[in-house]
């Protein structure tokens, strides 16, 4: 009787123990890790660790699209978030993990030079279109280089290539001029990207509602797909490792 007891109270002890011995040892690097362990997990927000046990940070886990595990590291799709932000934001994480967001480009840097990249960008019109763009290789150089974009391999989902111009790039917001223009891309297009001269697509400018070009070329824009000043409902973007 008094074993049965003690066998008991053990075993409900180690229950309540089981979650925090396994969320100690589990520390996914990305999405695709939490959905290589479980791919019948739902799309949704997760907790990730770019670089190591103390870098967690809360993502959207795209786990349908073309296959799934995805690791949100860019979205918009309501305006709810200011993206026309400086140097010391872009580098961090700002938004809402289960909304509008920036995963930051320290660990943009972390996820895709640890293992090889592809990148998916998913987008949707305010006429209920959708199209996407995928490339088979992505990758951000380290600070040093000012989180240079490297892409390519694109392939088509419909919505053309607007992002392999800035492949080469350095990143650039209003207070860190690093693009191709002897002007200032990021205060001229009010975003923060990898500007050139400047830009075919402007995923972090200023969210409008469709055709609007009552200013040029500064809305959430895509110009392979919809032109230069259309601002679209929703953009994500998102990577993979490789297999
Ligand atoms: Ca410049």
């Amino acid at each position: 009787m008094k074993t049965s007891l003690l066998f008991q109270l053990v075993s409900v002890v180690l229950l309540l123990l089981a979650p925090l011995l396994v969320s100690c040892q589990y520390e996914p690097t990305d999405c695709s890790v939490i959905y290589d362990y479980d791919n019948s997990r739902p799309s949704g927000v997760y907790t990730i660790y770019p670089n190591g046990p103390h870098t967690a940070v809360q993502v959207y886990c795209d786990m349908d699209s073309e296959g799934g595990g995805w690791t949100v590291f860019q979205r918009r799709m309501d305006g709810t978030v200011n993206f026309y932000r400086g140097w010391n934001q872009y580098y961090g994480f700002f938004g809402n993990p289960a909304g509008e967001y920036w995963l930051g480009l320290l660990s943009l840097m972390f996820l895709t030079n640890v293992r090889k990249s592809e990148l998916l960008v998913d987008m949707e019109d305010f006429e209920g279109n959708k199209a996407f763009a995928r490339y088979s290789s992505f990758s951000i150089d380290n600070p040093n280089l000012n989180y240079k974009l490297h892409v390519s391999g694109f392939i088509d989902g419909g919505a053309g290539d607007s992002l392999s111009y800035h492949s080469g790039m350095m990143f650039s917001t209003f207070d860190q001029d690093w693009d191709g223009w002897n002007g200032k891309c990021a205060k001229l297009h009010l975003g923060g990207f990898w500007y050139r001269d400047c830009h075919n697509t402007n995923p972090n400018g200023v969210y409008r509602r469709g055709a609007d070009n009552t200013l040029d070329a500064v809305g959430v824009e895509w110009a392979t797909w919809k032109g230069r000043n259309y601002s679209l409902k929703a953009i994500s973007m998102k990577i993979r490792p490789v297999q």
